[in-house]
């Protein structure tokens, strides 16, 4: 059996998690979900990331230790996942063992073979990004990722030499034009290297200054770098130190999904600290846009105010309903607007007015002209269209979700929805009844139960809840109907 091995970043445990960090997993999950449907032994990977200087003063805010900090926002994700149907294998934290021995592990590798160096930097730093911006690329202090303030700091550190394997990664990049989806992210990440020489990354912190990191195995006075320390995970979540078979068998990862704020961390630095470590790149980086809320298309953040909560979302719309607006009202790898206006949109008209009509006029059919029982075909007169559109939806699903284009799948199967729909007003079935056309009658039902078995097939990835309704309302000889799947959200109340 050939395996999938997909991951989400680890997420900072200073804050709650929001649509944004939800937006990655259920992508993700679907995806996941996907590939053990299409026989792949999967591993889906998801995670917190523990160490640094933004958890160790949220920490000190709540007036607790850091990992007692962590502890209670883990169980927030953990939680989170559970509620939106997130099929994860592993979670993990960057503060349990086998991580800390992986990244110890890498280190001393790095260090052995001289591509880690101990140098003084001196020069501007940001605190909320962990990030050293030399003196060259810092205009007027301020920091070119987040825009706030940076510190001027002087220090003696640990440094990995990116430098060596700039050539390196361009050939990469050059040799695998799919490596980062979709291609503009490609091109801004291949442009990154190509256009400037890189400056090697410092990995480690002064423990005088942060303490809440891994320790560096070669210095008493240090503790890993977060970056360096996080990107990790990826590895020893498949026992690079711990479980050598397992490794074998995983990696290389078949994709990392991120967001495209750390496209620089996952294609740049990360290829090039497996390639230092003798190991190979994954195959592939996801890197979709970001969620951003209001007319203004703010960024959403604490001290804005503006942070949504998934939960609250699904608790309001249903797990399903909010897994498909995020998928479908954007195009991954593109930004989007984020309001309850437009969820209550695409709710009203793709779920209640497409999807739940379609299948709740067909129980109401089968219910007064069958009683329940679902008439099989007698394929008098074969709707070519919808037949051919049945033929290929899974191979059209396919080819899309290869290149992660959640959106391109979702129209193509509300294709087949809004087909068998059209057809419905066209053929006017009760028509069919009164004249006594029981043949036709009994074609065209059949025909949309198969069209509504066939979206429940592909839509069980996206909307898995919603799938297995809707399975088990036509699964026997007799139709079990419920309430309306989506019934219509009043605005006006
Ligand atoms: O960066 N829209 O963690 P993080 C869409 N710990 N996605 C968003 C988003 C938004 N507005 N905001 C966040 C870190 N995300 C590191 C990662 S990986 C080894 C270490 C999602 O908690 C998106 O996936 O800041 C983004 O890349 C990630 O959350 C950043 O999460």
């Amino acid at each position: 059996m050939s395996k999938f091995y997909l991951t989400t970043p680890l997420y900072y445990v200073n804050a709650a998690p929001h649509i944004g960090h939800s937006y990655t997993n259920i992508a993700a999950d679907v995806l996941a979900r996907y590939k053990r449907k299409s026989g792949f032994e999967v591993l889906f990977l998801t995670g917190t990331d523990e160490h640094g200087q933004k958890v160790e003063r949220s920490a000190i805010e709540a007036e607790l230790s850091p990992l007692e900090f962590a502890n209670k926002t883990v169980g927030k994700f953990k939680d989170l996942w559970q509620k939106l149907s997130i099929s994860n294998d592993d979670f993990i934290r960057t503060t349990e063992l086998r991580h800390t021995k992986a990244v110890q592990k890498a280190l001393v590798i790095l260090y052995k073979k001289g591509d880690i160096y101990e140098a003084k930097y001196e020069g501007w730093y940001c605190t909320p990004c962990e990030t050293f911006w030399p003196q060259t690329q810092g205009p007027e202090q301020i920091c070119p990722d987040c825009k706030r303030k940076l510190e001027e700091i002087s220090e003696t550190n640990f440094f990995f030499k990116l430098s060596k394997y700039q050539d390196w990664l361009t050939d990469y990049f050059k040799a695998h034009p799919d490596f980062v989806l979709p291609g503009f992210r490609y091109n801004e990440a291949l442009s990154f290297i190509t256009q400037q020489k890189l400056e090697d990354l410092c990995i480690s912190r002064p423990k005088a200054r942060m303490g809440w990191g891994i320790e560096v195995p070669f210095s008493k006075e240090h503790v890993t770098y977060v970056w360096f320390d996080a990107l990790i995970n990826y590895i020893s979540a498949v026992g690079f130190e711990n479980d050598q078979n397992k490794f074998k068998k995983f990696w290389p990862a078949d994709v990392h999904f991120i967001g495209k704020d750390i496209l620089r961390q996952h294609a740049i630095y990360w290829p090039i600290m497996l390639r230092a470590l003798d190991l190979e790149p994954p195959y592939k980086i996801a890197a979709h846009g970001w969620w951003l809320i209001g007319k203004s298309q703010e960024k959403m953040s604490k001290s804005k105010g503006n942070v949504i909560d998934p939960a609250e979302m699904a608790e309001k719309f249903g797990v399903d309903a909010y897994r498909y607006f995020l998928l479908r009202d954007v195009p991954f790898g593109l930004d989007g607007t984020f309001s309850e206006s437009s969820i209550i949109k695409r709710y009203n008209s793709d779920l209640a007015n497409d999807l739940g009509n379609l299948v709740y006029r067909t129980l109401t059919m089968v219910e007064k002209y069958y009683s329940g029982a679902v008439p099989k075909a007698l394929n008098l007169a074969p709707n070519s269209i919808i037949r051919n559109k049945i033929a290929v939806l899974s191979e059209e699903v396919e080819k899309f979700l290869q290149r992660f284009e959640f959106s391109a799948s979702l129209e193509a199967i509300w294709g087949l929805i809004n087909l068998a729909n059209k057809h419905v007003e066209e053929t006017k079935p009760w028509n069919l009844a009164k004249e006594n056309k029981a043949e036709e009658l009994k074609d065209f039902i059949a025909l949309l139960v198969e069209v509504i078995k066939k979206v429940a097939e592909e839509l069980s990835c996206f909307m898995p809840e919603t799938a297995g309704k809707i399975e088990k309302q036509f699964a026997k000889d007799k139709i079990i109907k419920g309430q309306p799947l989506f019934p219509r959200i009043d605005v006006t109340k």
